[in-house]
């Protein structure tokens, strides 16, 4: 079994780390049955850091006969909610004890800043606590009918749940499927993706070391086509949890449709807006608004990437907004200085740079940014467009990347019919110091978020979710724990004769 040893001499964590890199299937690292490998590329340099092995058919089929097992003999319905949460929290406790080493391995696969990794770390761990919370107070309830009939119902695990997850945040993105799933008796498997798995293969480790039972939790790496297909389509899944983009979410869905109906729950992106009143607090709309389109370099699903301001503001507000943009130093996560960092693949490079060309040619004017910065890895300058037609594809098509629009608007309804023209609707922005105009305005926005006077807020306690072609069911907070249980409803009669 071949692991990834590695020295850090800089940063959040400093010394070695070494873990294996094979499949996590049954309580065990395994290589996968047809000895593939992925390359792991570092976004900073464009050069490969690892090799881990590759799942296909065969090991998916493994992984879902071993979940099965373990959920029908000792896990499921055979281990109290207080056992399964302690185990829960044996794991978030693990992952505080390495979270500086996962800080260090996210910044290394991701290219993500020691700041909004060390975010990513500390909110999955915080999920992975709220949820083991839970896991003894998931409850049904007693329902009046008659005196001679005692209905309740029960909450019950689905079965087998297998979570597909994209490479922006993969150990959040575990943790929101994660928690709920094992918090409520469900057996797990993970695929993450191939872009960027080095954290949730570390964290394969973690849920070893924690003491889950085999076959309860296994992670398989391998790619969406065939590992990732081959989920989709396996009879014996219960459900999908799928984060990604919206093609590869119809397929997920098609596959369910086409075998055993499985459940699924989908987070697809969008293409936020952002409204700016002209009566807002100026300074603090550009610092939120700047973190609301660059963090993470815009690979955030809620990505705020069309900012709306208010005719008599916009100019104002575009010259502060540029000035801010000036002063983000671009450099690799082990800058310290460095605010943006790269874009994760060459193929996402690709994908943005060809949105700034479409940009251009469909006349829209550059502000800021539109080119590569350096020679090396995958930096794209912060890139923002004015004067774009409202049909053009930078302001229709989700980027995923540091690439946003602003446009003026006139008035409250303008700017709604605006926003609300999209085919997403997974988060919006209301920036304004009348607190009964931004509230009314949130609440006509067609987005399952709605931040006021802020961006990007997100608590293990409150769902998050999308709108139309944003995605179906809600992750985090109660409604993800309904999302991963059949409910049974239960009639005992207490004493009519037939
Ligand atoms: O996503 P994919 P990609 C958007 C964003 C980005 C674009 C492409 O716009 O530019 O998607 O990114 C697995 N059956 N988002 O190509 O393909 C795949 O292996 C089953 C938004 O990375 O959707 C990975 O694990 N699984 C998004 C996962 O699906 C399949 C975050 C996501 O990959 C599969 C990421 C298949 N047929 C990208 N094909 C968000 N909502 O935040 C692929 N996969």
């Amino acid at each position: 079994m071949t692991t990834f040893t590695h020295e850090f001499t800089s940063g959040p964590f400093v010394g070695k780390v070494d873990f294996p890199t094979g499949l996590y299937i049954n309580g065990k690292f395994v290589d996968s049955a047809k000895k593939g490998r992925i390359d792991v590329i570092n976004p900073t340099n464009g050069k490969k850091t690892m090799s881990i092995s590759e799942a296909t058919e065969e090991d998916v089929d493994l992984a879902v006969k071993a979940a099965r097992n373990a959920f029908e003999t000792v896990w499921g319905l055979h281990t109290p909610g207080y056992e399964r949460g302690r185990l829960l929290y044996k794991l978030a406790q693990l992952m505080r004890e390495h979270a500086p080493e996962l800080i260090a391995l996210e910044m290394l696969d991701n290219g993500k800043s020691a700041m909004l990794a060390g975010l990513e770390i500390d909110q999955a761990i915080s999920v992975v606590e709220y949820y083991a919370g839970w896991a003894d107070k998931v409850q049904g309830s007693v329902i009046e009918t008659t005196e001679a009939n005692l209905a309740y119902t029960r909450r019950e695990p689905l079965g087998v749940v297998c979570a597909i997850i994209p490479w922006n945040f993969p150990l959040s993105q575990v943790t929101w499927k994660l928690g709920p799933a094992l918090c409520t008796g469900n057996a797990f498997i993970l695929k993450p993706s191939e872009v960027s798995p080095v954290c949730p293969l570390r964290l394969a480790s973690l849920i070893h070391e924690a003491g889950f039972p085999p076959g309860v939790v296994n992670v398989l790496a391998g790619y969406g086509i065939t590992a990732g297909r081959a989920m989709t389509e396996h009879m014996d899944v219960d459900k999908i949890a799928f984060t990604g983009s919206t093609l590869t979410g119809r397929r997920v869905m098609e596959a369910a449709a086409r075998t055993n109906l499985k459940k699924v729950s989908l987070e697809l992106g969008g293409k936020s807006p952002n409204i700016i009143y002209d009566d807002c607090d100026l300074e603090q709309a550009v610092r939120w608004s700047i973190m609301g389109l660059y963090a993470g370099q815009g690979q955030l699903c809620a990505a705020l990437t069309r900012i709306y301001v208010q005719e008599s503001l916009y100019d104002k507000f575009v010259e502060a907004f540029l000035a801010g943009v000036k002063h983000m130093k671009i450099g690799g996560p082990f800058d310290p200085e460095a605010v943006v960092g790269p874009v994760v693949s060459q193929t996402q490079y690709d994908r943005v740079m060809s949105y700034i060309e479409a940009g251009k040619s469909q006349g829209a004017s550059l502000l800021v940014g539109g080119t590569r910065h350096g020679n090396e890895g995958f930096f794209i300058q912060p890139t923002l467009f004015g004067g774009a037609d409202e049909d053009a594809k930078i302001v229709k098509e989700e980027i995923f990347g540091p690439v946003g629009v602003v446009t003026r608007f006139k008035d409250e309804d303008d700017v709604v019919a605006k926003a609300n023209d999209t085919v997403y609707g997974l988060a919006s922005a209301v920036f304004s110091k009348d607190i009964d105009r931004a509230i009314r305005t949130g609440h006509r926005l067609q987005a399952g978020t709605v931040w006021v006077n802020c961006v990007h807020g997100l608590h293990p306690q409150v769902p998050f979710g999308g709108y139309k072609q944003s995605g179906i069911g809600r992750e985090l907070g109660e409604d993800a724990i309904h999302s991963y249980c059949n409910v049974k409803a239960m009639h005992v009669n207490l004493g009519i004769k037939l």
